[in-house]
């Protein structure tokens, strides 16, 4: 895998209303919230893609999550239908740019009744794991692993019992590597790869993103810091905190392909 391209959205100040599991962390703060975004492009920049970067939606608290409402492939891009009724609209803000990279015949639709959230999907070379969630049904994953098998592809379902999303708690980081941790650890769907194990302390630290050999990891979370570091890679540094206040990382942030 090589990544040519990410799209990011620049968050709005109406971040602060965005969904969340943990209030008790509080609201996040804008000026803050923008200047760890720009971090995070110059991040992605030094690993060497071309970053597209969208203008924030006001009427969209969450829109600046924009793994959620498009899965991009090797093969083409879909388009989902997001779970949550407050971000459902963010799929019909993010086709127009995904059209500008993908033709017709590579751009496909999940529909209801089927929903699907792209946090729910983890690629790992062309098999792609979907988490079957609160915001990810059976019918959403049954219509994506038919386009994924349309297009030479393959998709298998991982029911979650804790997290939000899929990658908010196993992360692959390509050669065989991949991040777990929580309800992840001793699933069998993962036991064919060389697990590292994220301690219930660090567990937000599971969503880092391999971005063409360099591991971002979110900053404050040494044991994994080191744990990626020992497997080899190159790592840089990004402060997400005012994202995790809405439940949102690393991955989240950017459609990476
Ligand atoms: C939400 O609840 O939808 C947002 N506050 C956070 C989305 C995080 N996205 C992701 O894990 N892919």
């Amino acid at each position: 895998t090589k990544f040519s391209n990410v799209i990011v959205r620049k968050p709005g100040r109406s971040l602060c209303d965005g969904i969340t599991s943990a209030p008790e962390l509080g609201q996040p703060i804008y000026e803050r919230a923008v200047e760890e975004h720009d971090d995070y492009i110059a991040a992605l920049k030094q690993c060497g893609v071309e970053v597209t970067e969208l203008p924030a939606l006001e009427a969209y608290p969450d829109s600046c999550f924009v793994e959620d409402p498009a899965v991009i492939t090797r093969c083409g891009a879909i388009i989902t239908n997001p779970g949550a009724d407050s971000r459902n609209g963010e799929k019909d803000e993010i086709e127009p740019t995904i059209r500008q990279f993908f033709d017709d015949e590579h751009v496909a639709h999940i529909v209801a009744p089927g929903t699907l959230d792209g946090g729910d999907v983890m690629m790992v070379g062309d098999h792609f794991f979907v988490g079957r969630s609160a915001r990810t049904n059976e019918e959403g994953i049954r219509q994506f692993i038919e386009i994924l098998e349309g297009w030479g592809l393959s998709g298998s379902e991982v029911p979650l019992e804790e997290v939000l999303h899929l990658k908010t708690g196993v992360n692959y980081l390509e050669d065989g590597n991949m991040l777990v941790s929580g309800e992840f650890i001793d699933k069998p769907d993962f036991a064919e790869y060389n697990k590292v194990i994220v301690p219930e302390e660090e567990a937000y630290g599971a969503n880092c993103i391999w971005v063409n050999g360099t591991v971002i990891v979110p900053e404050g979370y040494p044991t994994v810091l080191k744990a990626v570091q020992d497997l080899g890679y190159k790592t840089l540094v990004v402060d997400t905190s005012e994202y995790r206040k809405v439940d949102g990382g690393l991955s989240c942030l950017s459609l990476r392909f």
